[in-house]
């Protein structure tokens, strides 16, 4: 079960997080910027195609970005927020700032996606009052340095480490564990071998005793085994939708909705999943 703000999730089968990014530099829409209302727009259609959860971004976080104000986030978010309201599912924002993080749930955000796995300086105690859920990522290094030299001894033991700490964390902030989403972080901090190493190994996650969010779509390690270009990964961003939902990953995070919801519809027809 997950409570996730307004909605509460059974978890019968893995949900669809459409991602929603209101930024001028998000890698794979190709630089396409998306103002509020477009973002609005867009959001409408993932529903449509059978999005559970939007995540609602106004940093981008992929390799190199740049940062942004915690003013030039809140006046991309916000206006989204409120214009998906009514829309009939969870709203997440993806957000690393604590002050954003706190605008967001009280304007009535269901879910908060910390890339930072809430390490800020009261980002605990911020989401601790609420009944939003929160997603914890593991990353190793900051976005604009983290893929120059990422290395581990073990990355699979030292993720699950450092997400069953952050687990620890949220729970002793006062976090139910009804509330809390753990994520590998593809792609952050990672060379291909490493996220191999994770997508295969998923299920080593499962002990942690809470949902497992998987972010594959349209990333590069996809593009490095299948020698794709990022407007050509939809495929293959399908394809590792499904391993990770058979790994038991119960949050799918997508681009591209209406693709993944049909594959899923396939795997919860022949896992015998709810639908
Ligand atoms: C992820 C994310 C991810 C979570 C991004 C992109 C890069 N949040 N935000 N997991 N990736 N929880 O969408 O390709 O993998 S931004």
């Amino acid at each position: 079960m997950l409570i996730c703000g307004r909605f509460t999730f059974d978890l019968s089968r893995p949900l669809i997080m459409g991602i929603l990014n209101v930024t001028p530099d998000s890698f794979s829409d190709g630089g396409l910027f998306y103002s509020p209302q477009q973002a609005i727009e867009q959001g409408l259609r993932l529903v449509e195609e059978g999005a559970d959860i939007l995540d609602i971004g106004g940093e981008s976080t992929r390799p190199g970005a740049a940062l942004v104000s915690e003013q030039d986030e809140l006046k991309r978010v916000l206006p989204v927020l409120a214009g998906l309201a009514d829309a009939g599912v969870a709203l997440s924002v993806d957000t690393q700032k604590t002050a954003v993080m706190r605008a967001a749930l009280a304007a009535g955000a269901d879910m908060v996606n910390d890339v930072n796995a809430l390490q800020q300086a009261g980002a605990l105690a911020a989401l601790s009052g609420s009944k939003a859920a929160v997603c914890l990522m593991h990353k190793q290094g900051d976005p604009q340095t983290m893929q120059q030299l990422p290395l581990y001894h073990d990355v699979v033991a030292e993720v699950h480490d450092f997400l069953q700490a952050r687990i620890a964390a949220a729970l002793a902030a006062g976090i139910a564990r009804e509330r809390i989403v753990i994520d590998p972080g593809f792609g952050f901090g990672k060379n291909l071998e490493h996220n191999v190493a994770l997508l295969r190994q998923l299920r080593d996650f499962q002990d942690l005793g809470v949902p497992l969010l998987a972010g594959l779509s349209r990333k590069s390690m996809l593009g490095k085994i299948a020698d794709l270009e990022v407007q050509d990964r939809v495929h293959a961003s399908v394809a590792a939708a499904v391993l990770a939902a058979l790994r038991g990953a119960k949050i799918i995070r997508v681009h591209d909705v209406k693709a993944t919801r049909d594959a899923l519809k396939i795997v919860n027809a022949i896992e015998g999943w709810d639908e």
